[in-house]
C-alpha cells in the first residue's frame, strides 16, 4: 500500500524561500487549513451552532528563532516584509502582519515568553473569499510559536487566542468558528461545535457523489468587517431588549421565535429582522444536522437555501453577485442547495452538488456571471481535510 500523507509543494517552497532569506534549512514548517461551513452563518458569536470543516486549500508557515528580540516576515503572496521589536508591539499599516503580532500580543498578555522569531508565509488559500485566510494564519501562528517556544498549549487555547487576536489587534468581532474549523478539522468529516458550550462532534460527511462547490464571486466588501462589527451590536441589542422581559436570557440562543415576535418585532423592525435570521439559521443547523446523519441530502439543500434566503433578505449580509450565483444554480440539475458562506458581502457561495454536473455547471453559469455582473467566476472544489498541523 502507498503511503497517503499528501506532498504539499507550497510547505518545500515556503522553507526554500526560509533559507533564501534566513540562511537556515530546518526550519519548522506549518500548515493551517482555510473552512467551509456548510450552514449556520452568524451563529458563532450568539453563542449558537455551526457545521464547518476544514480544507484542501492552507496557509504554509515556516518559522524560526532568533537571538534576538525582533521580529522578522516575509509574505510571499504579497512580496512584502516585515521587522519589527517583539515588544512593545504596534499595529502595521501592511494589515496582514497584524495577524501574526496580534498572537504574539495575546500570549505575552498570557504571560508567556516569546522571544524574536523569523517567519516566512505563502497560501493557496484565496484571500478575501470568505475561506476565512486571516483565521488560517492566525491559527498557523498560534501552533507554530506553540512549538516553536514550548508553551505547552491545548489546542483549544490556541483557537481561543487566534480568535483574542482577531478581536483585539485587528479588530473584527468574530466568532470561534474558523479558528476552531482550522484548529480542530478532520479529514472527511465536518464538525458540529456549539459556541456556547464549545461541545463538538465529528461525523462523516457522505458524500455518495456530491462535491462541495465553491463559486467565488470575486467580490471583496470594503464594507465586510465594519457590518460584521454591526450586525453583532444588533444581536446584542436584540437580546437587551428581551432581557428586559427574560432576565434569564444571556444570548440569542436562549430567545425563541415568540419571544422575537413580542418584544422585539414591536420594538424595531430592523433588530427584529436581524434577530430572527439567527434564530431560525441555528434551528436550521439543528435539523439539517440529523438531514446529513441520516443521509437526507436533498432536505439539508433546501435548508441551504433558506439559509441563504434569511442571510440576504434578514440578515443583508449578501451581495447582487452572491444572490444571482444562488438564483442560478437553484435551476440547475444536480445542485442540492447553495448560499453564502462565511461573513458575507461577497467571497464565495458554497454549493452542494453531484460531481458529474460539476464541468457542465461551471462552463454554463461562467460565462453568464460574466455578462451579467462583470466579473470573472472562479471556482474551487472544497476538499475536507485535517486541521492545523506541523508538515
Ligand atoms: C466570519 C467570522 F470570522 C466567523 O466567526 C463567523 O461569524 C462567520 O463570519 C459568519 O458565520 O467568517
Amino acid at each position: 500500500m502507498i503511503a497517503t500523507t499528501p506532498v504539499y509543494s507550497l510547505a518545500s517552497q515556503v522553507a526554500k524561500k526560509f533559507k533564501e532569506i534566513f540562511s537556515v534549512d530546518d526550519a519548522l514548517v506549518v500548515r493551517s487549513p482555510g473552512r467551509v461551513n456548510l450552514i449556520g452563518e452568524h451563529t458563532d458569536y450568539n453563542n449558537g451552532f455551526v457545521l464547518p470543516a476544514a480544507i484542501d486549500k492552507a496557509i504554509f508557515m515556516a518559522i524560526d528563532r532568533r537571538s534576538d528580540e525582533e521580529v522578522h516576515l516575509f509574505a510571499m503572496d504579497y512580496d512584502q516584509s516585515y521587522r519589527g521589536p517583539v515588544k512593545p508591539l504596534t499595529p502595521s499599516a501592511l494589515h496582514w502582519p497584524n495577524y501574526i503580532l496580534g498572537v504574539v500580543e495575546q500570549l505575552q498578555q498570557m504571560g508567556h515568553s516569546v522571544g524574536g522569531f523569523n517567519c516566512v508565509f505563502a497560501g493557496d488559500l484565496p484571500l478575501g473569499a470568505g475561506l476565512s485566510s486571516s483565521a488560517a494564519l492566525e491559527s498557523a501562528t498560534a501552533f507554530a510559536l506553540n512549538q516553536l517556544f514550548g508553551l505547552g498549549l491545548d489546542t483549544m487555547t490556541m483557537v481561543r487566542i487566534a480568535q483574542k487576536a482577531e478581536n483585539e489587534f485587528v479588530g473584527l468581532q468574530c466568532g470561534i468558528m474558523d479558528m476552531f474549523a482550522s484548529m480542530f478539522g478532520r479529514k472527511d468529516q465536518v464538525i458540529r461545535l456549539d459556541c456556547q458550550s464549545l461541545d463538538y462532534t465529528y461525523f462523516p460527511f457522505q458524500t455518495n457523489g456530491l462535491r462541495i462547490l465553491l463559486l467565488d464571486t470575486k467580490v471583496e466588501h470594503s464594507l465586510a468587517s465594519s457590518e460584521y462589527n454591526i450586525r453583532r451590536q444588533q444581536c446584542e441589542a436584540g437580546v437587551k431588549l428581551v432581557q428586559k422581559h427574560h432576565p434569564h436570557v444571556k444570548s440569542l440562543r436562549d430567545v425563541t421565535a415568540g419571544m422575537l415576535a413580542d418584544i422585539v418585532g414591536p420594538a424595531d423592525e430592523l433588530i427584529y429582522k436581524r434577530c430572527s435570521f439567527v434564530v431560525e439559521e441555528n434551528a436550521r443547523v439543528l435539523a439539517g444536522t440529523e438531514d446529513l446523519q441520516r443521509g437526507d441530502v436533498a432536505a439539508f439543500g433546501q435548508k441551504m437555501y433558506a439559509s441563504h434566503e434569511g442571510l440576504s433578505r434578514k440578515y443583508e449580509v449578501s451581495c447582487p453577485e452572491s444572490d444571482w450565483l444562488v438564483e442560478q444554480v437553484s435551476r440547475e440539475e444536480g445542485v442540492l442547495g447553495a448560499r453564502q458562506m462565511g461573513g458575507g458581502f461577497g467571497g464565495c457561495t458554497i454549493n452542494l452538488v453531484k460531481a458529474d454536473v460539476i464541468d457542465g455547471l461551471t462552463a454554463k453559469i461562467a460565462p453568464l456571471y460574466r455578462k451579467a455582473m462583470n466579473r470573472e467566476l472562479k471556482w474551487y472544489i472544497g476538499q475536507i481535510e485535517n486541521g492545523t498541523s506541523v508538515v
